[in-house]
């Protein structure tokens, strides 16, 4: 396997701050034994976590308005396979990778799978695309996908998420990932009703195409690019919808998605209650889908989130194995700089979830004492939990600190000499 960042630096930069490591971690762990919490244990969990990097991400994702390109930046699968490399190495959180197709088209797909499994990597989730027109394609997308009202149009959204299933077969995925951005932009454009009619029909062939051990994610999002109504634009469609396409649909959940102050956290507890969670999309955001960085804006809403799926995973239901991933796009930092913030910020959020004192939390929700339960989550919130990360970090071979030892590697430096510019233009959603 070779690796884009020398394991020499990374040891020697990890044996800078071995002794630092080793005395904040046994601090923190006398604290926590304090409280009866094993830190080792909190520790093992916490090295079994992981969260997928989506490959768009690894390019600078701009905005309606203008990308701003910088030198290095990945222009195909392959560069961007690298570049994620790059965030596992260092993190060792993200040991998968999304892709999105056509944008990441190539003609062998076994041959992907195998360069991606010399970089340390394998593939999650496969994301289809009917949001936008491709080159050569037949029909548009400007009347919807799924759900146009022109067959042939729908045919094709059909075929092409059938097509994603095949790759992702290729490749090891066994989840595909469908948002579609159909919907309308005027009162009376279409029937409401009838265009979700539309949607669930051919939804169910998709769904037909399926192998056994295959999931269907249904991202909702409340709207963009339709500005009046969307399809699936909430929890409440995407539950129906998966509901009625059978116990292979799951619900996906990105956090950008919402409508301002909707209680992200009781969305994912509803659908768990449910057996319909199914993956979730990680990101920041301020006023709507911005895809900000993850725990940028609202660390705390992330938090909250973590201690409903810790909830979660304590009462599994119906196979319960979200699909992480993060979601975000990186307008004005280096995208890897970015993703090992982020990978930094939702793993931090899961191990204080794992802090939670549950047996308390329970008990005061039973005698109605709020203050107490309220403090039950402040005080696993507020704990730093940075040592436990670096110590089950750096024990899987990544490294202390993944942002400077990257910053050391030069490798943004490298990759600017090595690497074709990157035109201008608008960015993806
Ligand atoms: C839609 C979305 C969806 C797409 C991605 C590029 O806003 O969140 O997940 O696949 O952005
Ligand atoms: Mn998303
Ligand atoms: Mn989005």
């Amino acid at each position: 396997m070779t690796l884009p960042i020398s394991g020499d630096l990374i040891a020697d930069h990890n044996d800078q701050h071995a002794a630092a490591l080793d005395e904040d971690y046994a601090a923190l762990g006398r604290q926590l034994e304090r409280r009866g919490i094993d830190i080792d244990a909190i520790k093992h969990r916490v090295a079994g976590f992981s969260v997928a990097v989506p490959s768009w991400g690894a390019g600078r994702g701009g905005t309606r308005f203008a990308k701003f390109p910088i030198a290095g930046e990945p222009t195909n699968i392959h560069e961007k396979l690298e570049d994620c490399a790059v965030i596992q190495q260092l993190s060792r959180v993200t040991p998968r990778v999304s892709p999105h197709f056509p944008w990441d088209k190539v003609s062998d797909y076994r041959a992907l799978r195998e360069e991606a499994d010399s970089l340390g990597l394998a593939f999650d989730a496969v994301n289809s695309n009917t949001f936008q027109d491709q080159p050569g394609q037949p029909q548009s997308y400007s009347t919807g996908s799924l759900s146009s009202t022109i067959e042939a149009t729908r045919q094709q959204a059909i075929e092409h998420n059938i097509e994603c299933i095949e790759i992702g077969q290729a490749i090891g995925s066994t989840d595909l990932t469908v948002w579609v951005g159909d919907g309308t932009n005027f009162p009376g454009q279409q029937d409401l009703g009838k265009q979700l009619d539309r949607y669930l029909e051919a939804a169910s062939q998709v769904y037909a195409a399926l192998p056994d051990d295959w999931r269907m994610l249904l991202e909702h999002k409340m709207f963009e690019p339709a500005f009046y109504s969307t399809v699936i634009s909430d929890w409440g469609s995407s539950i129906l919808a998966a509901q009625e396409l059978g116990p292979k649909a799951k619900c996906l959940v990105d956090l950008g998605h919402h409508a301002p102050n909707v209680n992200i956290e009781q969305i994912v507890a509803r659908l768990h209650r449910f057996g319909k969670l199914g993956g979730f999309h990680f990101n920041d955001s301020k006023y709507g889908d911005d895809d900000l960085d993850s725990g940028s804006i609202n660390p705390h809403q992330l938090f909250l989130v973590f201690n409903e799926l810790v909830e979660a995973e304590l009462n599994p239901r119906d196979d319960f194995r979200p699909a992480y991933m993060i979601d975000q796009s990186h307008n004005v930092t280096d995208p890897i700089e970015s993703m090992l913030s982020s990978a930094e910020a939702i793993t931090s959020c899961y191990a204080k979830a794992l802090l939670v004192d549950r047996d308390a939390l329970h008990g005061a929700q039973e005698a109605n004492d709020t203050m107490i339960a309220f403090q039950t989550l402040r005080r696993a919130y507020n704990v730093d939990v940075a040592p436990i990360l670096a110590k089950a970090r750096v024990e899987a071979g990544g490294a202390y600190d993944a942002l400077v030892a990257y910053r050391y590697s030069q490798y943004s430096a490298r990759k600017a000499q090595e690497r074709a510019a990157v035109g201008l233009g608008a960015g993806i959603v």
